[in-house]
């Protein structure tokens, strides 16, 4: 896979890619990152991006004209996911992680200031994404967690390829606890059923502890299950403890 990014501040980007996974799938030739300066593609002799918006009101808008280059330039076959990062997009799920780390070629738009000019994004924009209800001060962090997202999923990634699967959400539950080394710190022991060497009980107790856990923080994630009766009960032990 290969992934273009537009950014006004390429540095933010650029070192976080030289570490850990994001590295090791990189060397591996599973992912090509390229990070752009948008300035790059700028025609004035002032090298200008921004504007002021027509209408008035604060704030500056990136203008068409440097996009407009850039993402011709770097789309020669016409074939990438043009993908904007923006408050405004669609919210940024596993499922759609999983979707996007199928394609061959992302161009990402950082956007900074006020947002782009809407001509670029009826354009030449084909997906939009946010990752949260709040609001960043340019699509350059957003970039890098897409990026982050998509790289951990792309075959060859994890040493471990199960582990991708055995996440939070690709069950659709909260993860469970996880303990190691010391079995007693400070007083505090580990879950006597985890030292069992039980392999079903310990899959059971770390299923109801995900549960338990995904109706304290996300009880929207339950909506979606159908729960077994089991799981009903489970649910019903914590309602009466709390
Ligand atoms: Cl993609 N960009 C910005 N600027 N803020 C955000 C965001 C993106 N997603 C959530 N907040």
């Amino acid at each position: 896979m290969k992934v273009d990014v537009l950014a006004l501040f390429p540095e933010i980007i650029a070192p976080a890619l030289q570490t850990g996974i994001l590295k090791r799938i990189q060397d591996a030739g599973g992912l090509i990152v390229n990070v752009y300066n948008l300035r790059d593609w700028a025609t004035d002799k002032h090298k200008s991006v921004d504007d002021y918006p027509y209408g008035g009101g604060a704030g500056m808008i990136l203008k068409p004209e440097p996009l407009f280059s850039a993402v011709s330039s770097l789309n020669t076959s016409s074939d990438a996911n043009v993908v904007f990062l923006t408050p405004q997009g669609t919210p940024l799920t596993q499922p759609l992680v999983e979707a996007m780390s199928l394609e061959a070629h992302l161009i990402l738009i950082c956007g900074r200031y006020k947002g782009i000019d809407e001509r670029v994004r009826q354009q030449i924009v084909t997906t939009e994404i946010s990752i949260g209800d709040y609001v960043l001060s340019g699509g350059e962090i957003a970039a890098l967690v897409l990026i982050d997202a998509i790289g951990r999923v792309l075959p060859g990634a994890l040493g471990d390829f199960e582990s991708a699967h055995e996440d939070s959400f690709s069950q659709d539950l909260l993860d469970h606890p996880h303990y190691t080394r010391p079995a007693e710190y400070e007083g505090i022991e580990v879950p006597e059923v985890l030292l069992s060497g039980h392999h079903e009980n310990i899959k059971k107790w770390r299923h109801g502890e995900a549960l338990k856990r995904t109706a304290q923080h996300r009880p929207d994630l339950l909506q979606n299950l159908e729960l077994s009766d089991d799981e009903l009960d489970i649910l019903k032990t914590l309602k009466n403890s709390s």
